[in-house]
């Protein structure tokens, strides 16, 4: 049968999000929709600078240091701005918070602004130097019932369990785009040849089980004990047939996670003891995609979506995976 791209089923982003509306929230507005539609606009624009770096000026850094205390790369400034612009069309969308900013950006006042989005521009921008993987994470909040619309930070600093939607874009062999709206997990592959996301994959699952494990051992004599106990065993032979994968790309280690299944773990450290990843627009988005897929997520002491975060760019532990392998990690670590 014909293949091409002309015949076969093509399902983009906006369509499906539509459909699965129509299907489980036949009172939605459509505005949902739009907003998706807004990120995927701004991913196929960033995309498009990552596939053409070193031809087009997007490498290196601007020399600046964000409020993180990392060096700002060029890529992080255009997809920070190109996702403000994306979302700033449009009046659904009344507060913006962004790794790459000091404080959150204050888009619209009005009641009718009811949409908070949070994200990652491009995690792990660094790599994009030596061609490795680079994502884009997005978690998308309500404003909260009862709260004046100056409150800003109460209306951001809400459980990730909260969430109305979370998503990521892998930019790799192919740029690929996940999200959810807590009715499973779904998948699109950018087809540069008409520009769209289309569906490649519906109701993605994470394997209930993997023999990967994911982590940076270069800090295993900064691990806590438990960490460490759990790395001599999972390399015993008692474990059996393990194998390690750190890409040093959250998002890249996770996408493979979802897929193929096994942990990712980034522990607290001496230099970082909290953890290195961020609550509000890493672990949390990541976490509502992981238990969509039937995994899960925890900080070592709870489930990341039940942590209340208490400042715009909290840091966290993170244990994220097939809950067989993330209690293999519990039965050791348990802080
Ligand atoms: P480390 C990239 O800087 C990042 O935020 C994540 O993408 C990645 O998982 C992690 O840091 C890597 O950190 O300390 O292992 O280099």
């Amino acid at each position: 049968m014909d293949k091409s791209p002309a015949t076969a089923a093509i399902k983009t982003i906006q369509q499906h999000i539509l459909e699965r509306q129509r299907l489980h929230h036949p009172e939605a507005t459509g505005e949902f929709s739009w907003l998706l539609g807004a990120i995927a606009l701004a991913t196929k624009i960033i995309a498009d600078q990552v596939r053409r770096a070193g031809l087009v000026d997007v490498l290196g850094s601007t020399g600046d240091i964000n409020v993180q205390g990392e060096e700002v790369q060029i890529l992080d400034v255009l997809a920070n701005e190109t996702i403000a612009r994306c979302l700033g069309y449009h009046d659904n969308v009344g507060i913006m918070v962004s790794e790459e900013d000091d404080e959150p950006r204050i888009l619209k006042e009005s009641e009718k602004a009811e949409y908070i989005v949070l994200f990652d521009p491009v995690d792990g921008s660094s790599n994009v130097d030596v061609n490795v993987s680079i994502g884009t994470i997005f978690s998308i909040l309500r404003r909260r019932e009862g709260v004046a619309a100056g409150r800003v930070m109460d209306h951001i600093l809400q459980p990730g369990h909260q969430q109305i939607a979370a998503g990521y874009v892998i930019y790799s062999s192919s740029t690929v785009m996940a999200y959810t709206t807590g009715d499973g997990v779904h998948m699109f592959t950018l087809d540069p040849a008409i520009g769209a996301y289309r569906l490649s994959r519906e109701g993605v699952t994470m394997p209930p089980v993997g023999k990967t494990y994911s982590i940076n051992q270069a800090y295993y004599n900064v691990f806590p004990d438990g960490v460490q106990k759990y790395l001599e065993w999972v390399k015993s032979d008692e474990a059996g047939g393990y194998g390690l994968r750190y890409i040093g790309s959250l998002v890249a280690d996770f996408h493979r996670t979802l897929l193929k299944g096994g942990v990712f773990i980034y522990p607290p450290t001496r230099k970082a003891p909290e953890g290195k990843l961020r609550l509000l627009y890493e672990a949390n988005p990541l976490g509502f995609i992981a238990e969509q897929a039937g995994g899960t997520a925890t900080d070592g002491k709870q489930r990341i979506l039940d942590k209340t975060p208490t400042a715009l760019h909290e840091r966290t532990p993170l244990v994220i995976g097939s809950k067989a392998e993330v209690d293999h990690v519990l039965s050791f670590w348990r802080p």
